[in-house]
């Protein structure tokens, strides 16, 4: 198999289970990636990710680029070496961090001008400079920079985030050159439709000319500018459809999505790939996901309660403490509470898309779907 080869080993549906080939290894779909952020996932060890069957790890450009800075990560030996991880890696290009997290944005078709949340100081980014950044830290897999529009926006607003992304695309794909790295374009348009189809249509005019110019293709496709404030059934109006323009052989990822039943409807849709912060920050806040829906740990009715987290979990935390421990930890804002609760929430979603991938491979999709839409967890989500 050749770098970046992606195979489709069986379809249920529009469900898909793809096989991906990067420079740390296969990766299989449908699959969720944890998010480590700051090159690490919050309160997880790198053994305890590959103990727990992760497969990607994400990191974030804008928040290495600060801090410690791409040249560090470069000189440490790569992100991999970096943060002790030799399986796939993916960054996310900044773009929808420069959005969300700075005030004073300002765009242009030569990229973006922000301010550091880290020390105010101003910063611009080219998208040849994000690529420079994101090949320096050496990820297997490299985003885009893009725009993605809040929700809602006017159409004309989200119109120009489609107009500048396209910009970018074609300027981060002639940019990059890493040849052990790929790079996924990202498709924007809000709500609409039309714009969705329109920003795809570009990207892939926008590969035709640079595999005509004899330079490479992108990698795989992020579908990124959902979960931005609206109603999961608004983003459904148009997921489907949007999904399915994407290039039929290549993955399809949906950026920052990880609620579990989003996820079991997308994949239903021919979503491939999720992130989210989601497993690790509802851990953080003393919350567990569970086959009977979301637990507050902090609840008293635990108090005594000295039976498993989840009694059908397989996860080290539920193998070895209970719920009374784990509601004690929490109240306490002990560091392990955190930990051991990461290490379940992040289970529940690996073995959720462990599980698809299953129902894909047996052709069973619509099954898993139907039984998942109709236990207690998904009422919940
Ligand atoms: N763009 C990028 N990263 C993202 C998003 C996006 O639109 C989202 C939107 N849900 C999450 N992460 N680059
Ligand atoms: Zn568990």
């Amino acid at each position: 198999m050749a770098l970046f080869d992606c195979t489709c080993e069986a379809t249920s549906g529009h469900a898909r289970a793809l096989s991906y080939e990067t420079a740390h290894g296969t990766f299989r779909t449908p699959m969720f990636m944890p998010v480590g952020t700051s090159a690490t996932v919050k309160g997880v060890t790198t053994d305890q990710l590959r103990e727990l069957g992760a497969q990607v790890v994400l990191a974030n450009t804008y928040h290495l680029a600060m801090r410690p800075g791409a040249d560090l990560v470069e000189e440490a030996g790569g992100i991999h070496r970096f943060m002790n991880y030799d399986g796939p890696m993916l960054t996310d290009s900044g773009g929808f961090q420069v959005f969300s997290l700075a005030d004073t944005v300002k765009l242009s078709d030569d990229g973006v001008t922000f301010k550091s949340i880290y020390d105010g100081s101003n910063i611009h980014w080219t998208p040849e400079e994000n690529m420079v950044i994101q090949q320096k830290i050496g990820a297997d897999i490299a985003m885009q920079l893009d725009q993605c529009a809040p929700y809602p926006a006017e159409r004309a607003f989200v119109a120009k985030a489609v107009d500048y992304s396209s910009a970018w695309a074609r300027r981060c794909l002639a940019a990059h050159t890493r040849p052990d790295q790929t790079l996924f374009g990202i498709v924007q348009g809000g709500m609409h439709l039309d714009l969705r189809l329109e920003s795809i249509r570009r990207l892939r005019e926008i590969e035709d000319e640079s595999l005509a110019a004899g330079h490479q293709r992108f990698g795989g496709f992020g579908i990124g500018g959902y979960s931005v404030g609206e109603d999961h059934e608004v983003m459904f109006e148009t997921l489907g459809a949007v999904a399915r323009a994407c290039p039929e052989d290549r993955p399809r990822y949906l950026m920052g999505v990880g609620n579990p039943t989003t996820l079991v409807r997308a994949v239903r849709e021919g979503v491939d790939m999720f992130d989210c912060v989601l497993p690790t920050r509802t851990a953080r806040m003393g919350t567990a996901f569970s086959s009977t829906g979301r637990m507050n740990m902090r609840n008293a009715k635990f108090a005594r309660d000295f039976t498993p987290l989840d009694p059908a979990c397989t996860c080290p935390t539920c193998q070895n403490y209970t719920r009374a421990y784990l509601r004690h930890l929490v109240k306490q804002n002990e560091m392990l509470g955190a930990m051991l609760l990461s290490v379940h929430n992040l289970h529940f979603l690996l073995d959720l898309m462990r599980r698809a991938r299953e129902a894909v491979l047996a052709d069973a999709y619509e099954d898993f779907y139907r039984a998942w839409m109709a236990s207690p967890a998904a009422a919940d989500y």
